[in-house]
């Protein structure tokens, strides 16, 4: 049989041993992508496809943009790599300032690393070196949530709460409590963030209750759930969990790797909600997806606690040898030009209530049981099928089939497209959708 999604290829698919796929399924069904400009992508035989999810939440700015490839091609000519080891290149210092400056409050210094997964892994290290740089270093405990993402380090999957992602690899990090999550049925079909669930925060209490806060460092969530089937925060609840930190000494972390770079109309959800986390990861928008590049950015006192050592010692045992890596700092300073030029945040913010109207008209359709939206993303339930993800699934590919890439999670599907969508395409994207369901019903 003819795949419908791809002419067969010339090399053999064999090799690639490909992540967060059942891979003998699709070798056997392959869906290729070979081109990708503005909010398209191209298969290799040409078919056209609109990009419904910025690639992986992550090219916010639209594909093949001329400005970062001449960035990029200009930093390659000058200088291929340099180590940030007790070493340093001028690239590195100049984002930090443009990203210091950008942030909200006094979020005033950048950790560099190669990807979200590395950010978190960060995030945390950095939480206990403070800690004990400050006499209190009895607290190593993490608290994370239920149906949080933060990568797949064994910090990020110790923290998080998608039991597939956990279940496979033992024992992890000991010392790691998960809160509820924020997902209740009674805020089914809300617009924007819901109004039930900002006393779930508490919870946050009992476990301090348990283990006392002198044993904890940290609290991790993503300010808004991302691949889980994107759950905004209810009212309230970002603001009451900051609240508790404050009150125990406990470091929050916002895992931005998602909303940071415009997602939800602002530069970072910390300005969205006005609550400002300690630490803050980030990953994907920062560089647009051209350069594999994540960060964290740290709250000054946090950075200051850590600068109480001889001035000849190492601050912080951690780092990476691709830490600042030049073509990721060019590519990062030439999308922060981008976002800014073309005012992509406040488009973000513009475009929000249009989209929110486009994803709240698929209410209704067959086996439709809950629709979220907040910013420039949303996430649509599906009722179940039959084992877990096959309904899910069967619309993910129905929808690529039909010339969309949306993705799966389960039996929901999420949506982010890139923050130059254009409202007829948002008008093109809902219409397969509401195709898709129909489909797959
Ligand atoms: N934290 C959060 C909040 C994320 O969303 C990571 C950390 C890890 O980033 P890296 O760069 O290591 O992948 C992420 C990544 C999906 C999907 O389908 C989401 C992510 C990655 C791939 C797929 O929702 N988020
Ligand atoms: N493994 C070995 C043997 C190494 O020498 C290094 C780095 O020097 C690493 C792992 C870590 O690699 P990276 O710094 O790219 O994370």
């Amino acid at each position: 049989m003819t795949p419908p999604n791809s002419k067969p290829v010339a090399n053999n698919l064999e090799a690639f041993f490909m992540p967060f796929t059942a891979n003998r399924q699709f070798k056997k069904n392959p869906r290729m992508l070979a081109k990708a400009k503005g909010v398209h992508y191209w298969t290799p035989e040409g078919r056209k496809i609109i990009d419904g999810t910025a690639g992986l939440w992550c090219v916010n700015a639209g594909h093949g943009r001329e400005e970062i490839k001449a960035a990029i091609a200009k930093q390659l000519d000058e200088m291929d790599y340099a180590p940030s080891f007790q070493m340093g290149h001028p690239k590195a210092f100049e984002l930090a300032a443009r990203h210091a400056a950008m942030l909200p409050g006094d979020l005033n210094h950048a950790f560099y690393c190669n990807s979200g997964s590395e950010a978190v892994d960060s995030a945390l290290k950095i939480a206990l070196a403070y800690h004990r740089a400050n006499g209190q270093g009895t607290r190593t405990r993490f608290v994370g949530r239920e149906r949080g993402y933060h990568g797949v380090g064994f910090g990020g999957i110790s923290v998080g709460g998608m039991v597939n992602n956990r279940k496979w690899f033992g024992a992890m990090l000991p010392g790691v409590d998960h809160m509820p999550h924020t997902h209740l049925p009674q805020n089914a079909f809300s617009k924007g963030q819901p109004e039930h669930g900002a006393e779930i925060a508490d919870e946050l209490e009992k476990i301090v209750g348990l283990h006392d806060a002198s044993n904890i460092a940290a609290v991790i969530v993503e300010p808004c759930a991302g691949s889980t089937g994107y759950l905004p925060p209810p009212k309230g609840y970002l603001q009451r969990l900051r609240q508790i930190c404050d009150k125990h000494g406990i470091l929050l972390i916002f895992d931005e790797v998602i909303t940071g770079f415009g997602r939800l109309g602002t530069g970072f959800a910390a300005d969205k909600f006005g609550v400002i986390p300690d630490l803050m990861t980030v990953a994907k928008g920062i560089s647009n997806a051209t350069v594999p590049m994540g960060g964290v950015f740290v709250r000054k006192p946090v950075f200051d606690g850590l600068m109480n050592g001889p001035e000849g010692a190492i601050d912080l045992f951690h780092g990476y040898t691709y830490s600042a890596h030049p073509l990721a700092c060019a590519a990062a300073s030439a999308v922060l030009d981008i976002y800014r030029d073309e005012n992509l945040f406040e488009r973000s913010a513009e475009l929000s209530p249009y989209w929110e109207e486009g994803v709240h008209s698929l209410k209704g359709l067959p086996n439709v049981t809950d629709i979220r939206n907040l910013g420039l993303a949303a996430g649509i339930d599906l009722a179940p099928s039959g084992p877990v993800g096959t309904r899910g699934y069967a619309a993910f590919t129905k929808a690529f089939d039909l010339g969309l890439m949306v993705r799966q999670s389960g039996d929901a599907i999420a949506m982010s497209p890139p923050l130059v969508i254009e409202k007829a395409q948002i008008d093109e994207i809902i219409d397969i959708t509401a195709k898709t369901i129909r489909a797959v019903a």
